[in-house]
């Protein structure tokens, strides 16, 4: 509560341990929208460049990213068919090619200068039942762009769509996505469901769901591995085919002992259990050379190689 009262754009600058840091942006994030980063003291001239530089962005970007959406406007969009996929490709370190891409939503509306970004509707959506009348707007949409963009590229690939975890208690979603894949022939091995964890993942139906999805032959992803409710033993349990290392790990993995130590780990495990794995929020040159050091085909995603494009 300590960070209420900033209304403005900031900027942590302390001298402490990088985990205290860390865990004031943390608190600061779940407070209030408008973090922009930390500078550990002594201030280097780069670090504070680079805060500079995400201020701008910030700036360009306007305020827009602090509104959310009322449930009429939500609902709206949806019947308008405004609910728009942007793409963001995975790209296999060793070969280069676009292993799959991610279904990004967004919101277009005339009235609009810019995109609306899924903070200001996803939770809109989550809190008023609309979750899947949106997804299944978007991947509907994402399943018809497919073949157009296998020709782009001049080769096959999966789609990657976002699922709330509230959406696996509806036990009748694996059926409402194989419909959809159906009308344009594809099948549920093209496409992996990365679950988003905001809430925790235990409910009978949920795991039930997980399950009946898999058998069906779905990729299952876990989101943001490394933050919320994710753990380990999610790991064990569940039938995951993808681990996406959440980019608060990526972000600096090159002078990071702490992400060095979790990464590795992951590599281990990805490999003896079969998981693909994803370095996501790769945005330095130097982030991506750390990555590719390994014998072991990490996925890539990040502004570096793609931002979301629609
Ligand atoms: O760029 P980006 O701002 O697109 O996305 C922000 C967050 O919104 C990400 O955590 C992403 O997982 C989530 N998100 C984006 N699209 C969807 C979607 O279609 N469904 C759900 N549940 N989450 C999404
Ligand atoms: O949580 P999820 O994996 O769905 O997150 C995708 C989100 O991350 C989207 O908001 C996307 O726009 C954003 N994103 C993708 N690449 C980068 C990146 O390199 N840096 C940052 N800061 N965000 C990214
Ligand atoms: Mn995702």
């Amino acid at each position: 509560n300590t960070y209420v009262h900033f209304r403005n754009d900031h900027v942590i600058v302390s001298e402490m341990d990088v985990r205290v840091i860390s865990l004031a942006s943390e608190l600061a994030r779940k407070e209030m929208t408008h973090l922009i980063g930390n500078l550990p003291k002594p201030i280097l001239i780069e670090n504070l460049t680079a805060i500079l530089d995400k201020l701008h962005l910030f700036l360009q970007k306007g305020v827009q990213s602090n509104l959310e959406l009322t449930e009429d406007e939500l609902l709206n969009a949806i019947t308008e068919n405004q609910i728009t996929p942007f793409y963001q490709p995975k790209v296999d370190s060793k070969t280069n090619k676009v292993s799959s891409i991610e279904v990004l939503a967004r919101i277009i509306r005339p009235q609009d200068l810019n995109p609306i970004p899924p903070s200001a509707f996803i939770p809109v959506a989550e809190k008023y039942d609309l979750i899947n009348l949106l997804t299944f707007q978007l991947f509907e949409k994402s399943t018809a762009d497919h073949s157009r963009l296998v020709q782009t590229l001049d080769h096959d690939f999966k789609t990657a769509i976002n699922l709330s975890s509230i959406q696996l208690r509806d036990l009748d979603c694996p059926n409402k996505l194989g419909t959809i894949l159906d009308i344009y022939d594809m099948k549920p091995a093209q496409v992996i469901l990365e679950i988003t964890e905001e809430y925790a993942l235990d409910s009978p139906e949920q795991l039930e769901t997980l399950n009946r999805l898999r058998m069906r032959g779905f990729g299952l992803s876990l989101d943001d591995f490394g933050t919320g409710f994710t753990n380990l033993n999610q790991l064990r349990t569940l039938p995951f085919t993808e681990i996406k290392i959440d980019r608060s790990l990526i972000s600096g993995i090159h002078n990071d002992p702490f992400s060095q130590t979790i990464v590795n780990a992951l590599v281990d495990l990805s490999k003896k259990q079969n998981i693909d794995l994803v370095a996501e929020g790769i945005e330095l040159f130097e982030e991506l050379e750390f990555l590719q050091n390994y014998d072991r085909n990490i996925l890539m995603q990040g502004y570096l190689i793609s931002k979301p494009k629609p």
